[in-house]
């Protein structure tokens, strides 16, 4: 009998409510979930196809520990964790904090993991924390604290409701990440009233469903924003009232767009001038105008810059906080902190000197880090829900690197091609096997948080992340294996006090053991969570403990902005308010709202202490002199090294048999290219770039710009313990190709050669 059940999709940033048909233990059927407060129904292609990653021959059974000889040897999680928790000890008592680094989060496999395993970083006294969210959005995050006042002041787009909107560097039609991607661009290209302009060097299918589409010639976005703001402000298309209420900084700003030399920079981009100049008054004349970027900007050339850029288009012309055009938004689960690298000098790397954004690392700069010739090296480091022996920059650098440490510990569902080389590998259990939630909450002005119940027993040995952290920091003694009080008083305390007992013999424990309060969310998991209930899991199922800690996040909340909680509908006193958050997450298997602004609350997400924009931010307006001195440089083939296409999903989906096209991943060339090195559809060539070579397979693609060719992202991995299967794009990238400021690698402007091979 099939039975039907609420989860969510967290294949990309949308976060989609699903309905997921169960029989015997497997999918049957994954449909949208129409009662989900934000995706009302929509899903994509990637979603449909969930079980792949459920159930596939990769899946990890038990604990495994390398031996001498290579080979792994199944143990047991006591005899892991025990050694696991020694040798970290040692290594913190010998090297201190710096010698430890986490890697993970930010990707495709688990959200609410990272409240647990962050603690270990703490535990361990270290702050390096490396995740995939640092080799794309770092310098936006960075521009965010200069222009806003703090690096959590993320922006997010209306695209749905906005009259002009321009998609640079993204494909959203493949990628998604806006709001029921495919049927919103379809409508959007219908409305005759409506323009989309998409900036892209390949024709995607985004870009064919647009009004005017700027094939630029790929690194050249900081040229084209930069003769765009000067367009604007030529033109007198920008917003006087808003710039004079809302901004500071923009007479320096205005000085320096005066000096573009407009036509010439978009020669340099190798567009119609004419487009150009169209663009710039559609968007300035607009009523609502935004802007949705994402990777063909950010890992591209000038990524920082070009951030800053995109910025300022809405900016100059007034569309931020209002309806069709960019805004802040709220936020429930914290996925990055902010760490300004002028306040805080002490944690810098010791190979590179490199300061957080946000609180997080660049994968770019790790492999060095370890391979670092001092005392001062990283040595240990525990991968999570990552696999950088294929996504990070250069393969064989990391591969180099991971296996110089002292200790590796990958935690995954799979074995990946990381886990391959890790001293143990701990298997977690699946999203579905756990409860999960949907870590990106970008909406504006509604914004709903979506807690997962299990829909499947895990395998008999594996363990979600909340059980391994805790027992991991049981194992290193860092917290005691119980909390007989706290239990005591969370399992009697009447259901409609509202733990309030509990919380306030917590917070006297904390208060007296300082040394337990980093590992708040194990302690909350361990005693309210063994008494949490809801209705939504049935008796056979685990209880939600590992929603314990969302309880202070639901408080925290319920705290920071009343009004937008109430608004969403939550009812409740100063002291009552957060808890009725917090149950309408347990409770609800479609997700639950959790915030509901208004347009003009945007101003309160400023954080600048004059609660003003600063628009004249040096270092950008000194990147954005320099384009005038940069080298014109033109590679004969430029690889975009990696994109989103209809069948691939980063590393979640080992089992290629998920693949309903482009089984190998091909390599996309222009016809005229292709003719010149002798290849056609379907030919073997070798590829190769200052860092490697990869045999690829040629697919002719007239949709390129002559002289661009790309490789997809999300292949590469080893199924079975076979041969990899479609490009190990990540051989062909550096880690030295990045930006300067935030480090994000040039992933999109790899200068290559390409051979036909027999
Ligand atoms: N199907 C699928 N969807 C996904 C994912 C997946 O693996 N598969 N991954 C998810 C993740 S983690 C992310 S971060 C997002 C990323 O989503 P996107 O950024 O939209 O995806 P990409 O295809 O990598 O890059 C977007 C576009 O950038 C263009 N581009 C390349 N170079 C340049 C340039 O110099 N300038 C400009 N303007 N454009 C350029 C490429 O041609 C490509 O069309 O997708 C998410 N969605
Ligand atoms: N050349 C090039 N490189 C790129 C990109 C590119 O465009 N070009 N894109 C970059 C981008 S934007 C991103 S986001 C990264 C993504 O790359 P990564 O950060 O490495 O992450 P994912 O591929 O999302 O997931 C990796 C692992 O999570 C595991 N996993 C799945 N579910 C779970 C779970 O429940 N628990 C645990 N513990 N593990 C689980 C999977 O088995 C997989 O091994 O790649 C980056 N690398
Ligand atoms: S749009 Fe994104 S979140 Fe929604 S089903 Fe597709 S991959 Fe999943
Ligand atoms: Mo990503």
């Amino acid at each position: 009998m099939t039975v039907v059940e609420q989860t969510a999709c967290i294949l990309c940033s949308r976060n989609c409510g699903l309905r997921v048909g169960i029989d015997e233990g497997r999918i049957t059927s994954v449909r949208g979930d129409d009662s989900h407060p934000v995706s009302k129904g929509y899903l994509c292609q990637k979603a449909a196809r969930l079980a792949y990653y459920q159930d596939n021959d990769d899946r990890l059974e038990h604990p495994l520990k390398r031996t001498a000889d290579g080979s792994f040897v199944r143990v047991s999680w006591d005899e892991a964790l025990a050694d696991i928790a020694q040798r970290l000890i040692a290594i913190r008592r010998d090297h201190g904090g710096r010698a430890f680094a986490f890697y993970g989060g930010g990707g495709q496999g688990n959200h609410l993991g990272g409240a647990y395993s962050r603690q270990l970083v703490k535990a361990m006294k270290s702050r390096f924390v490396y995740t995939a969210l640092a080799q794309e959005k770092t310098g936006d995050f960075w521009v965010n604290g200069r222009l806003f006042g703090d690096q959590r002041c993320h922006i997010t787009e209306d695209v749905e409701h906005a009259d002009v909107v321009l998609f640079l560097g993204t494909n959203p039609f493949q990628a998604h990440g806006i709001p029921n991607a495919r049927d919103t661009l379809k409508s959007l290209s219908k409305d005759a009233t409506r323009t989309v302009v998409v900036v892209d060097p390949r024709k995607t299918e985004t870009a064919k469903l647009a009004d005017v589409h700027l094939q630029l010639r790929p690194g050249t976005d900081a040229f084209l924003l930069a003769a765009i703001l000067a367009i604007l402000v030529r033109d007198g298309l920008t917003d006087r009232d808003f710039l004079a209420a809302r901004c500071v900084g923009f007479e320096a700003l205005e000085a320096e767009l005066r000096a573009i030399p407009i036509a010439e920079y978009v020669r340099r981009a190798d567009v119609p001038l004419a487009d150009v100049e169209t663009v710039a008054r559609a968007f300035g004349r607009a009523r609502s105008a935004c802007v949705r970027v994402d990777l063909g900007l950010q890992q591209s050339l000038h990524s920082t810059l070009n951030s800053y850029l995109e910025k300022l288009l809405f900016l100059l012309t007034g569309n931020l906080g209002k309806k069709g055009a960019n805004n802040f938004h709220s936020a429930f689960l914290p996925i990055l902190g902010h760490t300004d690298e002028r306040e805080d000098r002490h944690w810098r790397t010791a190979h590179h000197g490199m300061h957080p954004i946000g609180g997080l690392y660049p994968p770019n700069i790790l492999p060095s880090e370890i391979e670092h010739e001092g005392e001062d090296r990283v040595r240990a480091l525990v991968v999570d829900s990552a696999n950088p022996a294929l996504t990070g920059a250069n393969t064989a650098a990391y591969e180099r690197a991971l296996r110089k440490l002292e200790l590796l510990v990958v935690v995954d569902v799979a074995m990946s091609e990381t886990a391959r080389l890790a001293h143990y590998v701990l298997p977690a259990a699946t999203q579905l096997e756990k409860w999960e939630c949907t870590g990106f909450n970008l909406e504006f002005p509604d914004n709903a948080f979506h807690l997962r119940h299990p829909l499947f027993p895990p395998r008999p040995e594996a363990l979600p992340e909340p059980e391994i952290y805790t027992r991991l920091l049981e194992a290193m003694g860092e917290i005691p294996r119980s909390f007989p009080v706290l239990e005591r008083i969370a399992a009697r305390e009447p259901a409609r006090t509202r733990h309030v007992a509990f919380l306030g013999a917590l917070g006297a424990r904390l208060a007296t053991s300082k040394k337990l309060r980093p590992f708040g969310a194990s302690i909350l998991y361990r005693t309210l969570g063994r008494v949490l209930r809801t209705d939504r899991a049935r008796p056979d199922r685990v209880s939600p403990a590992a929603a314990a800690p969302l309880l202070a996040l639901a408080m925290e909340l319920a705290q920071k902005d009343p009004v937008a909680v109430r608004r969403a509908g939550h009812r409740g006193n100063r002291f009552t308010l957060g808890h009725a958050l917090f149950r309408a997450i347990l409770d609800r298997p479609e997700g639950a709202m959790v915030t509901s602004h208004r347009f003009e609350d945007t101003w309160s997400f400023l954080k600048h202490a004059d609660g003003k924009i600063h628009l004249d931010v040096p270092e950008m307006l000194a990147s954005l002199r320099a384009l005038a001195n940069e080298r014109e440089e033109a590679p004969d083939l430029v690889l975009i090294a990696g994109d989103r296409r209809a069948y691939n999903a980063n590393q979640i989906f080992r089992d290629p048999a998920w693949r309903r096209v482009d089984p190998h991943g091909a390599m996309r060339m222009h016809p005229r290219d292709a003719h010149r090195l002798g290849l056609t559809d379907g030919s073997r060539a070798m590829c190769t770039s200052d860092a490697g070579e990869i045999e690829v397979a040629i697919e002719i693609d007239d949709a390129l710009r002559p002289g661009v060719t790309i490789l997809p992202h999300g292949y590469g991995m080893k199924y079975r313990g076979g041969p990899p299967i479609g490009p190990e794009v990540n051989r062909l990238t550096t880690s030295e190709h990045c930006d300067p400021i935030a480090r994000t690698p040039f992933h999109k402007h790899v200068p290559v050669t390409v051979r036909a091979i027999a």
